[in-house]
């Protein structure tokens, strides 16, 4: 940490959309943190973000900043693709990170990343599935695990964006997008995945070439549970993630846009978030804060790399099912005990 300001000095790699909130959220929103370098392969963008930040300076690659001793931990927020070849030499170092979703983008990747990872004395990678600090996801789980309702036998889950420009092939819609559920349910049934399937509707026009949306993604969990997914991410309206779970006993639903009702000109309206960005802003910034709070101290506090190894493993198997149109099995290794007592 710096000496004089006790803040722990963060560079955040990638200053794309994540990694510009990433660096707002830091720097205004929560504490003993500040961000010291920006690195994008983009020189304009880097600039830009890191202009904007008191104290932080840009910077056209991470090797720099990986050597330099005045870097305490790091934030990877640049595609997934990238993420290995950062991940790797910060974990040789042992510097304490915060890892956008996807972990990497397969499984051979993410299970190199924990087996170095183990190397260490505790995980030191903490991975963005940030739903889990979702008020509402943590809600329903406490339904599920208290038992109030009953046992959990079913989740209608849907996920639409009003469009994504970044998500333009069937793998990526899975791997950046479908990821999240993937994690989502593990967690709230309590359950290894056991089985995916794909089926594909109709296309909308709004799809983009080669990439069919929606998507319906039926995913079946060891313990039973059946979770139907709708992936849409031209939905056009806007973002929505909103779930519901039926149980022995009853149904509990999330995700609603109710923030904002407004009644005027003989109607009715509920205000709906344009992106993730907005419809997860506390969400990613507890999670943040939770990292900041566990970094400083070398630990994490959320979601390992073990949780994104295993989602990585779903994300090769829906990949097998969307391709094939078959049901295809989800074999993740069994958590070693390195990775077990990650409370969250
Ligand atoms: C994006 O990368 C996210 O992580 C969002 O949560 C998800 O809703 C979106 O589909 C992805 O593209």
């Amino acid at each position: 940490v710096d000496t004089v300001t006790d803040d722990m000095r963060v560079a955040v790699i990638g200053a794309g959309m994540m990694g510009a909130d990433h660096v707002r959220r830091i720097t205004e929103r929560i504490s003993g943190a500040r961000v010291v370098a920006v690195v994008d392969a983009d020189a304009q963008r880097a600039a830009a973000v890191a202009d904007s930040t008191p104290g932080a300076v840009a910077r056209p690659d991470a090797t720099e900043v990986l050597a330099d001793p005045n870097v305490d931990a790091l934030l990877i927020a640049t595609p997934g693709q990238f993420h290995e070849s950062i991940l790797a030499p910060a974990l040789e170092r042992g510097l304490p990170v915060f890892c956008e979703k996807p972990l990497t983008l397969d499984a051979a990747s993410s299970l190199r990343i924990v087996e170095l990872e183990q190397k260490r004395d505790r995980p030191v990678v903490q991975v963005g599935f940030m739903r889990r600090f979702d008020a509402g996801f943590r809600r329903l789980k406490d339904v599920a695990d208290q038992g109030a309702l009953g046992e959990l036998l079913l989740l209608h889950c849907r996920h639409r964006n009003a469009s994504s420009h970044l998500v333009n092939s069937e793998a990526l819609l899975i791997q950046d997008s479908v990821v999240h559920e993937f994690d989502i349910i593990a967690w709230l049934t309590g359950s290894e995945l056991a089985t995916i399937e794909v089926r594909k509707p109709r296309s909308s026009r709004h799809a983009p070439d080669g990439l069919a949306d929606p998507q319906l993604v039926l995913i079946e969990t060891e313990s039973g549970v059946i979770a139907d997914v709708e992936i849409f991410i031209n939905a056009r309206y806007g973002y929505e993630v909103s779930t519901e779970a039926v149980f022995e006993e009853g149904v509990a639903a999330i995700g609603q846009p109710t923030e904002l009702v407004t009644r005027t000109s003989y109607a009715q309206s509920m205000s709906i978030a344009p992106t993730f960005v907005e419809r997860f802003r506390d969400a990613y910034d507890t999670q943040l804060q939770r990292w900041v709070n566990a970094a400083r101290n070398g630990a994490i506090d959320g979601p390992s790399a073990w949780d994104g190894y295993r989602a990585a493993v779903a994300c090769e198997a829906g990949i097998l099912a969307q391709a094939s149109g078959e049901r295809v099995r989800v074999g993740a290794a069994p958590t070693p005990d390195f990775y077990r007592n990650q409370v969250i």
